[in-house]
């Protein structure tokens, strides 16, 4: 019994209902009447609706068939799960839609509304995967489409539900702001998942985010639409646990539907839908669907399911369903049907046939081009505009208290100061987070901002760090600038699939149509004295490194962290890019350099207009022909420059530093400048030694220096960080550059 011979089942079955009608067939009936008695869907919408089930059927078909000749990659269907035409239809096509692998229907019914979309060639060019795929250009196979507000999704299952969750939270604050927005101020958002899918700790946390919003009296208007088929992929779900899950719980709306009767299923859409907009409150519509043709066309259902219960679910077809009402309502008649079917067979093969024909992707160039986009010129002309200065004045609170006519000061007056300058910079920007509002952070980072601008703007999320990525991810799909504050880098691991799986494969999985711009601030880092152990000094960033993608920033001072932050929300807002940046905790309040009351780390806040070009490391020559080259970033810069005046004044080693200031990307031709500079270069990465920095600046320069310099490192021990005073055998330490150093300098 083969996957392939399932399909010619189910398909004949429905060729046979049809062909072999016996029952005597109504009168015609008037295609402008509802279809069910006070129903909103009429005769002529209903076979629309019934003529998008057909197309995804055949789509699912031709998925096969192509796989069959090793020309198509995807078989995951929507096969039993049609119905989701229905929900479609009662949404606007400005409503964001997330939808998941078995959205197909709904897909092509969102097509009908939107002109100039082919939906299922469009789909279909996913399936092979070619370079013409107008969303993803042959990256994924993927529901999407910019012109249809459909957002690509990942594989992920359950990912996006946080994303659609904090877009429905960040279009009300949009709107509580009167901020022009690309879709309407009533628009909501919507997305689908399977009934396992809804037990992932990413869903149950996406719902609970909205319900602990809307218990609080905020609006969120977003729809969730589980299609239940009672099973994910082998594993059934207990009968009735989704709606024991789901159907009561205070302030969601719940909503049944029976996913084989599309009237019905379409009625309950409206209803939800209307629900949804007219009172901005989440709704969860629970449609009964079947899964036909095993989860996907490699999935061999007999392993788990008898031949009895597989033709059981196949009898349950909603397909045959919608043939059985058009034909004996008199909607249709069996050779109507009939024509509709075999005509859109004929259509989906053909486009079949076509799409085989056309272009793949072809080089890794090609592949990754819209991963990492960077338009220098526009970054830096974004990054040195400033507010018009009566506006800063306003908020400062006069001239003379505007933060560049003050007294140097230390990192987190900085960044405070910088943050304040960013929301007044940018009113489409969000500052929020765990405890960042009244209490101004745990570090007081954000001290005074909540009171400046207000709780729309600034506003303490709940303790979930995934719904925060989640919302920085939705508010950027509607042209906001998040600034998501995650508390602890430790903390960030938790969630980082949101940033890892999902806003930095969005212009990737989408050739750039859709974006997700957004600077993520993270306390990282560890040399915290008396405030210890790992979950508060987590110097872990490999996991951050390895996102393609993603820029990651991390100042050591505060001159460059103002400037290198303006840069940072530059590159979020003209390129769209997702900025990781990493405050050093333990150098926030540091002031002094070398001795106690040198003001040696205080910086003045740089003017307005001063940015920091992306990329660019910051170098501390030294006087006369330097010995090596000290290369580090965050703490090791102010480690390493404490070392390098006792390498000259103990040791008559004269020592350049190097701030890298960008860890990714990195600064190779400073590196390279740095390697031929004094032929030995030192790197001190508080990293860890596996997966920290230490490992990509040797590679750099290894690869940029056709005669590489001799290279040490000095770099954290492949630990956990331990409490008390023990770090301190696990960090690089002034003590251990010195050491370092003289001997690179004497071997
Ligand atoms: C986070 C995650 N874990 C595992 C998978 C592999 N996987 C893909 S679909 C699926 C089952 C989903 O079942 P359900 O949510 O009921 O949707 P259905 O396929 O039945 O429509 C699994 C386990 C995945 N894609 N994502
Ligand atoms: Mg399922």
């Amino acid at each position: 019994m083969s996957v392939v011979n399932r399909a010619a089942v189910v398909d004949g079955n429905f060729t046979r209902l049809v062909s072999e009608w016996s029952s005597p067939l109504p009168p015609p009936r008037d295609r402008d009447l509802p279809v069910l008695e006070g129903g909103r869907l009429t005769g002529h919408r209903w076979i629309e609706l019934f003529a998008s089930q057909i197309e995804s059927r055949h789509l699912d078909y031709e998925a096969r068939n192509l796989k069959s000749k090793n020309k198509g990659y995807y078989t995951i269907g929507s096969t039993g799960h049609e119905a989701n035409a229905a929900v479609a239809a009662a949404l606007r096509p400005n409503d964001p839609a997330f939808l998941h692998y078995r959205s197909g229907a709904f897909f092509r019914e969102r097509a009908r509304q939107v002109p100039g979309v082919d939906s299922s060639r469009d789909v279909l060019l996913g399936m092979v995967a070619s370079s013409d795929d107008p969303i993803s250009g042959g990256r994924h196979k993927v529901f999407g489409s910019k012109p249809m507000w459909i957002p690509p999704q990942t594989s992920t299952i359950a990912s996006h539900l946080p994303k659609a969750v904090g877009a429905a939270m960040a279009l009300e604050r949009a709107n509580a702001l009167g901020l022009q927005l690309p879709v309407p101020k009533d628009a909501i958002m919507v997305c689908t998942f399977g009934d396992a899918s809804a037990n992932h700790n990413v869903a149950a946390g996406a719902v609970n985010t909205a319900l602990w919003a809307w218990h609080k009296g905020d609006a969120v208007p977003v729809l969730f639409v589980c299609e239940d088929n009672g099973i994910g992929i082998s594993v059934p779900t207990p009968g009735g646990w989704v709606e024991a899950a789901y159907g009561d719980r205070e302030g969601l709306a719940y909503v049944a539907a029976d996913g084989r009767d599309l009237a019905e299923v379409f009625e309950a859409a409206t209803d939800a839908v209307a629900w949804c907009r007219e009172k901005r409150q989440p709704v969860f519509l629970h449609i009964s669907t079947v899964r036909m043709l095993g989860h996907a066309g490699s999935d061999v259902e007999t392993e788990y399911r008898t031949r009895e219960e597989i033709e059981a679910v196949e009898s349950l077809d909603p397909l045959l369903e919608s043939a059985r009402f058009a034909i004996s309502t008199g909607l249709m008649t069996p050779s109507e049907v009939s024509d509709l079917y075999e005509s859109t067979r004929r259509r989906i093969a053909a486009l079949g046939a076509e799409v085989v024909t056309r272009p793949v992707l072809t080089s890794a160039e090609e592949v990754v081009a819209p991963l990492a986009p960077y338009s220098p010129e526009r970054v830096a002309a974004e990054a040195t505009r400033s507010p018009a200065p009566e506006v800063r004045g306003a908020t400062f609170g006069g001239d003379e208290r505007l933060p560049e006519k003050q007294k140097p000061r230390h990192l987190a007056v900085l960044l405070n100061q910088a943050l304040h300058d960013t929301l007044l910079k940018y009113p489409e920007a969000f500052l929020f987070g765990e405890d960042v509002a009244k209490k101004g952070g745990v570090y007081h980072v954000t001290d005074g901002l909540w009171d400046t601008y207000g709780d729309r703007r600034v506003f303490n999320t709940l303790l979930d760090e995934t719904s925060i990525l989640g919302l920085a991810i939705g508010a950027a799909h509607l042209d906001l600038l998040p600034l998501p504050e995650i508390q602890y880098l430790a903390y960030y691991h938790n969630a980082e699939d949101q940033i890892r799986g999902e806003a930095a494969s969005l212009q990737f999985f989408s050739k750039g149509q859709f974006r997700n711009g957004m600077v993520v601030r993270i306390a990282a880092l560890g040399y915290q004295k008396g405030f210890g152990g790992h979950f508060h000094n987590d110097n872990s960033i490999a996991a951050l490194r390895d996102v393609p993608g993603v820029v990651i920033a991390a100042p050591s001072r505060g001159d460059d962290a103002v400037g290198m932050l303006r840069t940072a929300l530059a590159l979020a807002k003209v390129d769209g890019r997702v900025v990781l940046w990493l405050e050093p905790i333990a150098l926030y309040m540091t002031k002094d350099l070398h001795e106690d009351n040198d003001g040696g780390w205080l910086c003045r806040y740089p003017d307005p207009g001063v940015a920091v070009p992306f990329g660019k490391a910051r170098v501390w020559p030294c006087e006369g022909k330097a010995d090596l080259s000290i290369v580090t970033f965050g703490n090791g810069t102010w480690l390493s420059l404490r070392a390098a005046r006792i390498l000259e004044r103990d040791h008559g080693i004269r020592a350049r530093v190097t701030d890298l200031r960008w860890l990714n990307p990195l600064d190779v031709d400073t590196l390279k400048a740095e390697a031929e500079a004094t032929g030995r270069v030192l790197v001190v990465d508080e990293g860890r030694k596996t997966g920290g920095l230490s490992e990509a600046i040797f590679t750099a320069i290894v690869e940029a220096c056709p005669r590489p310099p001799k290279m040490a490192r000095d770099v954290g021990a492949d630990t956990y960080i331990p409490l008390g005073n023990a770090w301190k055998y696990c960090l690089p330490s002034e003590a251990s550059i010195v050491e370092k150093a003289r001997a690179l300098v004497r071997g």
